[in-house]
């Protein structure tokens, strides 16, 4: 998949740390002189999400942050993450490891299309999951995760016509779950979109008393195997609770770390993609953020995050709304993570 996916090199033009720097010790330096909090997502490489003050979904991780005294915010994970937490403490620095670091999901709505979409169904509110940019945020009605989408759709009255955005599998998902005909945005994830059906049924003929608990964002056909279905926080507490040995895990598989440190008894196996044994499900944009790349954006506080205050303002309407209607589902308040 990351062939596909071709970067500037944010590095070009600055100061490299000198071979041999200890790099876990300059962070760790500069997170104190820099009162910063390092902030990582679960599908961070192992050694991210290590060094980090809190490990955790997008949402959970920016509202943590935004409850310490830091005045720096470190968030190894990718851009519309790090815009969450700007959002949420617009007096803090927010800086992300390399600035390339985006979603498919965000860049399948763009702001313009978006607005113009809305204009065109005046009837609907949009309700909008997480994985988008600021501006959508701003342009939408109501932020859900995936934790906390169903919970709120059932309080909607039956009759409101409802646009979905950016993720089509979610949409349709919910759509299922919850019996309404919303209007779905044609996004996706092009790392659920990457797990084979066929290649997940012959895992399971191996591993025949192993669940699987996939995200929402995967396709249909990968849901329809699954045994629990949820967002990262969800799928890591019902890995941890299960009475199974083996559990078949079909997300982004850096998740299986948190796993593994809280259960190494146990067996965690990546749901695979298409040919078996690919890496095609490690998402090529958190892939981007490095320990070289952590050390400088402390030590040089960029690339920064930076959100317009009217964007800022109407995005965290429609994340108040959410939290507000979900404080718990949102929340999350009660998960092992961080
Ligand atoms: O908001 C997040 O962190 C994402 C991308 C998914 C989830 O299920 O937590």
């Amino acid at each position: 998949m990351d062939a596909r996916l071709t970067f500037p090199d944010p590095l070009v033009g600055r100061e490299r740390p000198a071979p041999g720097t200890d790099l876990i010790a300059e962070i760790n330096r500069l997170r104190r002189e820099k009162n910063a909090v390092i902030l990582a997502h679960y599908y961070q490489e192992a050694q991210i999400q290590d060094l980090a003050d809190f490990v955790g979904d997008s949402l959970d991780l920016s509202r943590k942050a935004a409850a310490t005294d830091a005045e720096v915010i470190v968030f190894c994970g990718v851009r519309f993450m790090a815009e969450v937490a700007k959002i949420l403490s617009p007096h803090k620095t927010v800086v992300l490891p390399d600035l390339n670091a985006g979603c498919s999901l965000e860049d399948s709505c763009p702001p313009g299309d978006f607005a113009k979409f809305r204009a065109a169904h005046p009837d609907h509110i949009a309700l909008t999951y997480i994985n988008c940019s600021a501006e959508v945020k701003a342009l939408s009605d109501i932020i859900v995760t995936s934790s906390s989408a169903e919970h709120i759709i059932g309080q909607l009255p039956a009759d409101q016509k409802i646009i979905f955005a950016p993720d089509r599998h979610l949409g349709a998902y919910l759509n299922r779950k919850t019996g309404r005909d919303m209007l779905l945005w044609p996004g996706s994830c092009i790392v659920h979109e990457n797990f084979s059906e066929s290649e997940l049924i012959k895992l399971k003929a191996r591993h025949p008393d192993a669940p699987v608990a996939a995200h929402p964002e995967c396709p249909g056909f990968i849901l329809d195997h699954a045994d629990y279905v949820g967002a990262t926080s969800g799928i890591l507490k019902f890995a941890l609770e299960s009475d199974a040995d083996t559990i078949i895990v079909a997300t982004e598989p850096h998740i299986i770390h948190q796993m593994r440190l809280a259960a190494p008894h146990k067996t965690f196996i990546g749901a695979p993609g298409a040919d078996g044994n690919c890496n095609c499900n490690n998402c090529p944009y958190m892939g981007l953020n490095t320990l070289e790349k952590v050390y400088l954006c402390l030590r040089d506080l960029t690339p920064r995050i930076e959100v317009p205050e009217a964007t800022r303002v109407k995005a965290l309407q429609s994340l108040n709304r959410m939290l507000d209607m979900a404080p718990r589902a949102a929340g999350q308040p009660d998960l092992p993570n961080g």
